[in-house]
């Protein structure tokens, strides 16, 4: 745990190698399966979300998972908190996400820090990703931009890409090192809510699941007017792709 605190101070992320048990990561897998059978079907347009909504192996991205109470109670104690708390301190969990990328789509994760998401201020935040299955480069593994966690907010732009509306306007390349992520079931990486990442399209022919936990810093307060922001231009994304009625103000 001491070298995750100190990775994730010093470079922005840290990868832990077998963090979690076969067991573990079972009964992540079993969750996850509620999820999908039991919950995603009760769920709206853009609180699951699929490469083609009438093809539901096609599933590619939630921010609901904490619907399901395992993964529920999980968020608050045993060792995906206990790792949060590690690197920032007393931490409040927000949600449980889940991120796949089927084969034979061409589904990129841009470029981009999830503070930007966040909105927050200070911007003390993290996001524990655990994978359900191993990730090659080729299958979209996540790259971290090494330090980036050190260059504040970065400006964002719209993006096309339902699930990431806004990605980095910069290229990442220009801030610092990439370094590419490949993991198996059992490891676990944590990143900085400042930490640029991003990830390719899965080129391999098996599904590439993931599930992330966030967690915000309790010294960490709502950016009320850089979230009304971000809001408005999700909800301009939801709306183009038919997710949502085109309101007139919208329009
Ligand atoms: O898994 C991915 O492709 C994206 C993950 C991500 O952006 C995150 O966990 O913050």
């Amino acid at each position: 745990m001491r070298q995750a605190q100190s990775d994730f101070r010093e470079h922005g992320f840290a990868v832990l190698r077998q963090y979690l048990n076969g067991e573990e990561v079972a009964a992540l897998r079993g969750a996850f399966e509620n999820f999908r059978l039991n919950i995603a079907p009760t769920l709206d347009k853009r609180a699951v979300m699929y490469e083609d909504y009438s093809d539901a192996d096609t599933i590619k991205q939630s921010h609901s998972l904490h619907l399901e109470p395992t993964l529920a109670a999980s968020m608050h104690t045993g060792k995906i908190h206990a790792l949060a708390e590690a690197c920032i301190g007393p931490a409040i969990p927000q949600n449980v996400e889940y991120f796949d990328k089927p084969p034979g789509r061409n589904h990129e994760t841009p470029p981009h820090q999830d503070g930007y998401y966040f909105c927050l201020t200070p911007n003390e935040a993290c996001t524990v990703w655990i994978p359900l299955a191993p990730i090659v480069a080729a299958g979209g593994a996540l790259t971290y931009v090494r330090g980036s966690h050190r260059l504040g907010v970065r400006p964002h732009e719209a993006s096309n890409l339902l699930g990431f509306s806004q990605g980095l306007a910069e290229d990442p390349r220009e801030l610092g090192e990439a370094v590419i992520c490949e993991v198996e079931p059992g490891d676990v990486l944590i990143h900085h809510s400042l930490t640029v990442h991003y990830a390719g399209a899965n080129r391999t022919a098996q599904r590439r699941p993931v599930i992330a936990y966030t967690f915000f810093s309790n010294a960490a307060q709502p950016d009320v007017e850089a979230k009304a922001r971000y809001d408005a231009a999700l909800r301009r994304q939801h709306t183009a792709k038919g997710l949502l009625p085109t309101l007139e103000s919208e329009s």
